[in-house]
């Protein structure tokens, strides 16, 4: 959540001993204040919708990575990228200021595209606009919410609006509105039968839309009343302490001799670990990032660390305790007992786990990124919080794109993805990766290389170019991904040493081919991608939500070679969230 505006929430913090080091609140001041200086000259009030480090060419990079050099930190470019808005006239421009110089580098009208949602515009004071409007106040009386004051919004963007071409070339977003019968109720159970088109820029409410209220899509609503069945999760509302369970006993976690890790600026070492940058704040994510406490968000002996990001004036917001560090048991590494001499040896499995919360209005994602002590990172995503929820009209049939999780709330189906940008680097810089197959030899049962067919054996199969490299998932052959440095042997197996991405199993995106809105989101046609390194490339589906980042960039060079090079690999995961009765009113960590 965003913290005030305040000179004493402002870290001090000033140094930097690495370039990809998130840039610090005086970073973000100076290059804000050397934008704000021209826009005297142009005229123009701007929304800051993106502040953050203009990461150096990799090339300059690779030497902090492969030998401790910081002393040479001052003869790195120290650069920050912004994109921001006019507010009168909408136009989005994108800069680069350069901190060692102290000048604008670039200054540049982006046409046709959708300027990001700045951080204000998801939690502003649009709700009270929303209240005061009089056909919402008539239509929250309609079904049951007269008085506004108890009415509430969620914002969602509107991501294709091209079949209304009055929506066209605004920035709106759609606020799914909920009634409360006291202030602190769970709102997410008085769904109303409406959504409110909001314009960002005007503060006015554009336009009413009708929900549909039957399993048909019908809107007919026939007078009824939004639900008002009461389903909180808060213990307070609950019946206080006497709700709680008396049957669980404490569990506490110790590190008696201290921690394992140290923290060095933004450096973290843990057994042979070394690693750095984890900055969440380059995506819209950080915006929403939560302050962690310790013993509810993370427990034991958790190191915290703040985020330091800014608001749409663009100025310096810190996040406190946005990034937990910890250690945890993990149950067993190995065990073997010898079963002749009865002898055992056992060893626990410890791992890093970094973990970051996001509340994105309904929702929170927790985002893990775990080290363990045989070499394995994982990538765990967790998801909790409220389920979304629309209005059903009374006695309407269950319905085919949703679960009715209580009278007349229907939580609908949706899907989550999310992309990690895997830009490995394994024994140097050159490598190649292999889509890993485990599948029956294809010669028939009784012949010489199968005699009793029960062979089966892994293909692997080389990705030669980035159009090659399009793959999908496939659970049935157990399909993995190889990384590979082809120039470096292992002496046992003689071949190529690597690291194998484990994917999670999960539906695709399951819009049609020729969905409208698939067309913004051609990133997740396919599990995972493969490109050449290219500075710039961070964004898998574009900066810019109209974008198409991955397939255009696969596009410009279809038949380059990924075989022996600096390669990025891209995997989109996600989960398809059918929604169960037990997850309402609070969803379990899934
Ligand atoms: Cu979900």
């Amino acid at each position: 959540m965003f913290q005030p505006e305040t000179a004493k929430d402002i870290v001090p913090e000033n140094k930097t001993s690495h370039p990809l080091d998130p840039l610090t609140s005086e970073e973000i001041k100076a290059a804000v204040e050397i934008i704000e200086k021209s826009r005297d000259k142009l005229n123009m009030a701007f929304i800051y919708h993106y502040i953050a480090l203009s990461e150096p060419p990799k090339s300059l990079l690779l030497p902090f990575f492969l030998v401790d050099s910081m002393a040479s930190m001052e003869l790195h470019p120290r650069k920050v990228f912004l994109c921001l808005s006019d507010k009168g006239s909408g136009a989005v421009f994108e800069a680069v200021v350069n901190l060692r110089t102290n000048e604008r580098e670039s200054f540049v009208q982006i046409y046709n595209v959708r300027a990001p949602l700045s951080p204000e515009d998801w939690l502003n004071s649009d709700i009270d606009i929303i209240r005061a409007d009089e056909k919402v106040k008539q239509r929250c009386a309609a079904v049951g919410f007269p008085d506004t004051d108890l009415v509430t919004a969620g914002p969602w963007d509107m991501s294709f609006v091209a079949d209304r071409t009055e929506y066209m070339g605004r920035r709106l977003v759609q606020y799914f509105l909920y009634g409360k019968k006291f202030p602190s109720d769970n709102h997410y159970a008085h769904p109303l039968d409406f959504v409110v088109v909001f314009d960002l820029d005007s503060r006015t409410v554009f336009a009413i839309e009708d929900l549909p209220t039957h399993d048909d899509f019908s809107q007919e609503n026939s007078g009824n009343s939004a639900p008002k069945g009461e389903r909180n999760y808060d213990p307070e509302l609950r019946g206080g302490v006497e709700f709680l369970r008396k049957d669980d006993k404490p569990i506490t976690t110790d590190s008696p001799e201290g921690v394992s890790f140290t923290i060095k600026g933004n450096e973290v070492q843990w057994q042979k670990w070394t690693m750095r940058a984890f900055d969440s704040g380059q995506f819209g994510t950080g915006y929403n990032l939560d302050s962690q406490t310790l013993d509810l968000d993370a427990l034991g002996a958790v190191s915290f660390m703040d985020v330091v990001l800014h608001n749409a004036s663009g100025y310096p917001v810190v996040h406190k305790n946005a990034i937990s560090i910890r250690e945890e048991d993990a149950g067993i590494l190995w065990k073997h007992v010898d079963y002749r001499t009865g002898k055992g040896s056992i060893a626990r499995s410890h791992r890093l786990v970094f973990s970051t919360i996001a509340t994105f209005g309904n929702y929170e994602y927790i985002f893990n990124w775990m080290f363990y002590q045989d070499g394995s990172i994982q990538c765990a995503t967790q998801m909790t919080g409220l389920i979304s929820t629309n209005m059903m009209t009374a006695g309407a049939r269950p319905t085919s794109y949703g679960t009715i999780v209580a009278p007349q709330v229907n939580a609908q189906y949706h899907q989550h993805f999310f992309t990690a940008r895997l830009d490995v680097d394994v024994a140097g810089n050159t490598n190649s990766v292999s889509v890993v197959d485990i599948e029956p030899v294809p010669d028939e049962t009784g012949s010489p290389n199968n005699r009793y067919g029960q062979g089966y054996q892994v293909n692997h199969k080389l990705l030669r170019t980035p159009t090659d490299a399009r793959t999908k998932l496939s659970p049935a052959t157990g399909r993995l991904w190889m990384v590979t440095n082809p120039t470096k042997l292992h002496e046992f197996t003689n071949k190529p040493i690597g690291w194998k991405l484990m994917p999670a199993n999960s539906p695709p995106l399951l819009m049609h081919e020729d969905s409208p809105t698939r067309r913004t989101a051609a990133y997740l046609n396919y599990d995972v991608w493969v490109t050449t390194y290219q500075d710039d490339q961070l964004f898998p589906g574009g900066f810019y939500l109209n974008e198409s980042g991955l397939p255009a960039w696969v596009a410009n060079t279809p038949t380059a070679s990924i075989e022996n090079v600096d390669v990025v690999i891209w995997h989109n995961f996600g989960l398809t969230h059918i929604p169960r009765v037990e997850d309402f009113p609070i969803l379990s960590t899934e």
